[in-house]
């Protein structure tokens, strides 16, 4: 029985800080079914899909912060994107700012969900590697304060098999933008068996701390995500909110990579765009039982190093 799903990376241009919730999901739901009009078995949209990338502003009203997060999910904002999902029979994965109350207290993460083909959300994952600061740093031209508006993630790096198209075993893994610059990140998933890693990311093209590697930015944004696919035999969508937003320029080229470090689809544009790649799981093979056989020729044993504190 053949595992083919058909993949869509559904990049997104800017989000307007007074862009309402409904608005946002209007574009979502546009490129959901443009996705489904090219037989895609799974979207995945960007990291905070919903609002602009507020951690570029720093916010002292508690009140205005708190505009920014989804307290529930879905709610009345989203619901038409799960009911749009459940009626094309696609599943998708999802980036926003959460907040809950977790025993009285206020918790904020920088969240992704994954919804299966009958709009039900089957896993969800809070972001580990959060970049930036948390005090405000009048140097900078814009702030980068994920360290202030989310807490690192508490759920590990899961993976969940669900039923996508026709597969009913797919092995899903999840992160979300700086994530995907860190090799432990695939190589967790890696060792649970995922099979596709989703991620979204919002990436400055001007990186204030290191100027001289901007022109880089993007050769990076392929690098880490095609060596994570193939150093751990699995497809990675990497999808970009990208595009002039409130002054800040994000990189797009949104890709679909197999699990050989080929880009098998990009994006070419810095405005909604759906790409489409087929995606033969059973692909994975070709690496995880050769190259990468973690049973055969890895030896954690011999790790040493790893295991000591620099
Ligand atoms: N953004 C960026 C990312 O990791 C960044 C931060 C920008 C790091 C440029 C390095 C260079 O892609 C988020 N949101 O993690």
């Amino acid at each position: 029985m053949s595992r083919v799903l058909t993949l869509a990376a559904a990049q997104m241009g800017p989000v307007g800080r007074d862009e309402t919730r409904e608005q946002a999901v209007a574009r979502l739901v546009t490129m959901l079914k443009d996705a489904k009009d090219r037989s895609a078995d799974l979207v995945v949209f960007p990291e905070l899909a919903l609002t602009t990338f507020f951690p570029r502003w720093w916010f002292d009203d508690e009140a205005e912060l708190d505009a920014f997060y989804e307290t529930d999910m879905p709610n009345d904002a989203t619901r038409p994107l799960f009911e749009a999902a459940a009626a094309l029979q696609i599943g998708f994965y999802l980036g926003y700012a959460e907040c809950v109350i977790d025993k009285g207290k206020k918790r904020r993460f920088n969240t992704s969900i994954l919804v299966d083909r009958s709009g039900q959300i089957v896993g969800k994952y809070h972001k580990v590697h959060l970049p930036g600061h948390a005090d405000h740093q009048d140097w900078r031209p814009f702030q980068h304060l994920e360290k202030r508006y989310f807490e690192p993630g508490d759920l590990g790096f899961p993976v969940f098999e669900t039923q996508l198209g026709s597969v009913t075993d797919a092995r899903i893994g999840m992160c979300i933008c700086n994530d995907r610059r860190w090799p432990e990140t695939y190589r967790v998933m890696g060792l649970e068996g995922a099979e596709v890693i989703l991620l979204g990311y919002n990436t400055p093209q001007h990186y204030p701390q290191a100027p001289e590697h901007d022109h880089l930015n993007n050769f990076h944004n392929h690098l880490v995500m095609q060596s994570g696919a193939y150093q751990n035999g699995c497809f990675v969508v990497g999808t970009a909110k990208c595009g002039m937003e409130e002054d800040c320029m994000l990189i797009g080229q949104s890709c679909i990579i197999a699990p050989t470090g080929e880009i098998a689809a990009m994006a070419t544009s810095l405005s909604d765009e759906v790409i489409t790649a087929r995606c033969d799981l059973d692909r994975c093979r070709d690496i995880r039982d050769n190259i990468f056989n973690f049973d055969q020729h890895r030896r954690p044993e011999c790790y040493g190093a790893l295991t000591k504190q620099r």
